[in-house]
């Protein structure tokens, strides 16, 4: 699929149409300043909270971390909010998509980006204020011994979750407990999407590979990660329900992370992941 994107940065240029599949990533390649992390935080209909959001980034953030947001044309404004925002921050970017692609395909735009840039350390993390933005200093903090952190809900069996359903919950844990079991991975939270990948690590992935689209795009995420040798570790986070908008998760991400796990288990049997 070629679909086009266009990125924006926060001196406002002229924006530049490339098409999804980036070049190549030109190892050693080095435009931004060393040690620099970045944040990716993937936007549809968000718009009653990306604007507040970002401001507190930019606020807590001001020199050690840029923003990049990308955002799949939603309807109500949410880029828009950020291309107004981006006259007053430094290191803010905007990435466009022309419709709704999913959670996986944004984030992989994302790190493509991140790798040609040659940014340190790449963030994952939710517009829905769920994340809090203080926990990336602790990311920050943590990331020189670690490959991948991240952010658990449910470290040394305690539940540190803020005002979901109880539905949504005892979902979250058995998807969690599931992918323990049938992939032996040893992590406590694989469905967590806050979290910081060291760029060594994400440039031993073939993104290509990659076929999550859903929440099933973090345990995959996690699960390429650790079969590469790379260590996981975790950090305990709080997570809170999103008070406004809406939430985009739905059945279809759910059966797909159903299936997902058996297929990355089988495929890395055969040595084929
Ligand atoms: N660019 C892009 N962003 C998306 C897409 N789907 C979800 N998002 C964003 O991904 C983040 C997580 O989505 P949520 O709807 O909050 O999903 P969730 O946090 O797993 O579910 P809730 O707990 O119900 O909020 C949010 O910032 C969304 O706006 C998508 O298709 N494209
Ligand atoms: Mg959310």
């Amino acid at each position: 699929m070629l679909c086009f994107i266009q990125i924006h940065n926060s001196s406002m240029s002229v924006p530049k149409n490339v098409a999804l599949k980036d070049p190549p990533v030109l190892p050693g390649q080095q435009t931004v300043p060393p040690g620099l992390a970045l944040v990716i935080i993937p936007t549809f209909n968000e718009a009653e909270n990306i604007g507040r959001l970002l401001g507190e980034l930019a606020e807590r953030y001001p020199l050690t971390l840029d923003i990049l947001v990308i955002d799949d044309n939603s309807p109500d404004g949410t880029a828009d909010i950020v291309r107004s925002r981006q006259l007053t921050t430094r290191g803010l970017y905007l990435m466009t998509r022309a419709q709704k692609l999913g959670l996986g395909t944004a984030y992989i735009a994302g790190f493509r980006y991140a790798l040609q840039k040659g940014y340190r350390y790449v963030l994952e993390m939710d517009a829905d204020y769920s994340h809090d933005p203080l926990v990336i200093q602790r990311f920050l903090d943590a990331m020189s011994d670690s490959h991948l952190l991240i952010g658990s809900r449910y470290m040394n069996n305690t539940v540190n979750v803020v005002n979901w359903p109880l539905g949504r919950l005892i979902l979250s844990k058995i998807a969690s407990i599931y992918t323990r079991f049938i992939t032996g991975m040893p992590v406590a939270d694989p469905t967590s999407g806050f979290k910081c990948f060291s760029a060594e690590v994400l440039r031993t992935l073939n993104f290509d590979r990659i076929n999550s689209q859903g929440y099933s795009f973090q345990i995959e995420m996690n699960f390429r990660v650790w079969k590469k040798g790379f260590s996981i570790a975790e950090i305990p986070i709080v997570f809170v329900d999103r008070s406004v908008g809406k939430s985009k998760m739905s059945k279809k991400n759910i059966r797909e992370a159903i299936w997902m796990v058996w297929w990355l288990k089988i495929k890395s049997m055969f040595g084929l992941l």
